[in-house]
């Protein structure tokens, strides 16, 4: 596994002579993209852009009256947002304003948005989470935000919801912003997995973590053990197993929970670990949601060597049903999902 350091300050700013731009990236891999003609590579820029924007807003959150609850009115009468939705208005204007995209799904929103820049739709349908975590806003914890990229068929010239409904094998692209003590961006075109760190004193984000690899086995579990007593046995078997103490397998393992997938997820693939969010009584089919949460989550971390089930069968595998429906997440380093696969299907037991 190659080993990633994250740049400091002083090696951003200067740029380091040999970092690289993400646009500049973007463009060296512009041929990653089967029949891509720069409109995808425009379509990432777009992205970015949004992602810089929502960064600003996640700065000054405890500053300006972004704070409170949608719909709520600040002391000058302007309606106040929840940064959740304004995170997601920031994200439609910028794709619209980019032409690239004929529809966008969020969890900000209950129906599909069909796109149409001065008349016309690209080719490309986005499906994301425009602000994770976001109940962590108000105590400094760090959020991000979630995209998948699908093409919509050919032959279509109006874009269905049922266009966006392809299963996670067929992403173009997907990826993740992290706003935490830096801003990252990650994001696969389905040829490795590559990181970028926002350097705000020039307004760039610099490759910092290229081809990002995770490790096999990591010591880390995060799930909310809050829920344990409505897990499925299997699960609760996987998690003891990973308490007791074992010299050989490295075991106890340690528990990591920030309540933030995106975070979770990014800390778990740098340094090995595995992120469940199981089915349990109240939600039969867990929380996270199959096609802006789990499906751009499962396909970077397959594209990093990771591994991404429900349980029962890869995340990818999915057929989709609904925008908005959720399925149980098993996600991170290779061995570990496997092994929570084989407690889940009774294959192992304590
Ligand atoms: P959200 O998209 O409404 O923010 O909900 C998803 C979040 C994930 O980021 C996080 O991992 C999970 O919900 C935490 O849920 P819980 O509080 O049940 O542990
Ligand atoms: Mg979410």
């Amino acid at each position: 596994m190659q080993t990633v350091t994250a740049p400091t300050q002083q090696s951003l700013a200067n740029g380091g002579g040999k970092l690289k731009t993400l646009e500049q990236f973007i463009i060296e891999r512009q041929g990653d993209v089967p029949g891509s003609t720069g409109q995808f590579s425009r379509l990432l820029r777009d992205i970015a852009l949004a992602a810089k924007i929502v960064d600003r807003d996640v700065r000054k959150a405890g500053l300006v009256d972004i704070f409170g609850e949608a719909g709520g009115e600040n002391a000058t009468g302007d309606t106040q947002k929840k940064l959740d939705m304004l995170a997601h208005e920031e994200f439609v204007r910028a794709l619209r304003r980019g032409g690239e995209v004929c529809m966008i799904g969020s969890e900000e929103h209950d129906e599909a948005i069909p796109i149409k820049t001065n008349g016309h739709s690209g080719r490309y349908i986005v499906l994301m989470d425009p602000l994770d975590g976001s109940s962590n806003v108000d105590v400094n914890v760090s959020i991000g935000t979630i995209f998948s990229i699908y093409r919509l068929p050919d032959g279509c010239e109006e874009p269905l919801t049922e266009h966006a409904l392809q299963p996670g094998r067929d992403q173009v692209a997907a990826g993740y912003v992290v706003y935490g003590s830096s801003t990252m961006l990650v994001y696969t075109t389905g040829n490795g997995v590559n990181g970028f760190t926002l350097d705000p004193s020039i307004g760039e984000f610099l490759l910092s973590h290229p081809n990002i690899q995770t490790p096999n086995v990591g010591k880390i579990y995060s799930i909310n053990e809050g829920n344990y007593r409505s897990w499925e046995d299997g699960t609760k078997e996987y998690i003891k197993w990973l308490q007791i103490e074992d010299k050989a397998t490295n075991r106890p393992y340690t528990s990591r929970y920030i309540g933030s997938f995106v975070a979770d997820f990014h800390r778990n693939l740098l340094k090995g670990g595995i992120y469940i969010y199981p089915a349990n009584v109240r939600d039969p089919r867990g929380k996270l949601r199959l096609m802006y949460e789990a499906n751009p989550m499962a396909f970077i971390v397959e594209q990093a060597g990771g591994r991404a089930s429900t349980g029962s069968q890869p995340i990818l595998d999915v057929k989709p049903e609904m925008l908005h429906q959720r399925c149980p997440v098993y996600i991170g380093s290779a061995d570990m999902v496997e092994m929570a696969e084989d407690f889940v299907a009774g294959r192992r037991t304590l």
